[in-house]
């Protein structure tokens, strides 16, 4: 029986679309047992990004069975917001995690930017902020847009204000993400495929109305799926998230996800310090003399409250 290896684009989590070296495309299915490196117990054991082996069972209708998973480079993996005991991996083999916000129509907190932030710092994958949107912007939301710039750009991110619908806006996005595979996130309605629709023209996705009454997306994306970039690089589409539930981690390592806390956290004075008001910590004192966002050591300290309880 003849082998391939390919990347899958899609996952429905009962079939995948799995590209070839060649560029074709196989339905694929898994039967019987897979083998697979890490048990990571996510309730998807295939992820859009996975490099996979298959057996071909029909050459000319293109279809596969996957037999093996390679292991991953890397991955994103939320917990699921209706059990939470248990994982869905997001994607593999990410060069970069991009996170869409928009102000209005829907708006993001930056609870949900934070987390997402977080999520990325924990599997070390350099993380990306746009802001959508932003023809919609009124005076006082002008005043936040310029307030996120500052604050996560301080933190050490990339921020990015595009007009999805405007492609001379994202022309600088665009260059960024040449050559590299990025995970697309961020609330269903903010916008993420109509930027795929723009970054790779031809490609039209669905995109959909946000719903008048509710404010709220209407989930017109359901599975996660990869695309090439014209130029090079791949940008994988995602189905809008609610809530970006953490992974379980313990309360000492929260400080190490915040690169500004990262930074400057080795000068505390006790080296088990959590910042919240131990003497001699460094990190309190960024904050006071406003090196740290004042709003980021906020969120930090929700965010360690909830790991607190769940102890
Ligand atoms: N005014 C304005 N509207 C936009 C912009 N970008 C997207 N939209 C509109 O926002 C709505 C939702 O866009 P989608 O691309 O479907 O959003 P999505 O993030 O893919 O949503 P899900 O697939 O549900 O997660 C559509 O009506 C878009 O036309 C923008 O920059 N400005
Ligand atoms: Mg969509
Ligand atoms: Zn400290």
């Amino acid at each position: 029986m003849s082998e391939l290896k390919g990347l899958v684009y899609k996952s429905t989590g009962s079939w995948y679309i799995v590209k070839d070296e060649a560029g074709k495309l196989w339905n694929a299915r898994v039967k019987g047992k897979l083998k697979i490196d890490e048990d990571i117990s996510s309730t998807n054991p295939i992820a859009v990004g996975d490099v996979v082996v298959c057996n071909v069972e029909e050459k000319e209708e293109g279809i596969a069975t996957i037999k093996s998973i390679a292991p991953r480079n890397n991955y994103i993996v939320r917990v699921s917001p209706h059990n939470k005991n248990q994982k869905h991996i997001v994607a593999s083999n990410l060069d970069a995690a991009l996170v869409v916000a928009t102000i209005a129509e829907p708006r993001t907190s930056s609870g949900f930017i934070d987390r997402f932030l977080i999520t990325a710092e924990a599997y070390h994958i350099p993380a990306i902020i746009v802001i959508n949107k932003t023809d919609l912007l009124q005076s006082k939301h002008m005043e936040q847009l310029l307030h996120w710039q500052q604050v996560y750009t301080d933190a050490g991110y990339e921020v990015y204000p595009i007009i999805a619908l405007q492609p001379d806006t994202i022309t600088t996005l665009s260059d960024r993400l040449k050559g590299l595979t990025t995970l697309f996130s961020g609330h269903s309605g903010v916008g993420k495929s109509t930027l795929i629709n723009q970054l790779i023209p031809g490609v039209s996705l669905r995109t959909q109305e946000v719903s008048g009454w509710s404010g709220k997306g209407q989930h017109t994306t359901t599975f996660a799926e990869m695309f090439d970039m014209p130029d090079g690089g791949k940008i994988i589409d995602t189905p809008g998230v609610k809530e970006f539930g953490l992974i379980d981690f313990e309360k000492e390592e929260l400080a190490q996800y915040f690169p500004e806390m990262r930074r400057v956290m080795q000068q505390c004075r006790f080296n088990n310090c959590l910042h919240i008001n131990e003497p001699g910590c460094a990190v309190k004192q960024a904050v006071n003399d406003e090196s740290i966002s004042i709003d980021r050591y906020a969120s930090y300290m929700t965010i360690l409250d909830t790991i607190e309880k769940k102890w």
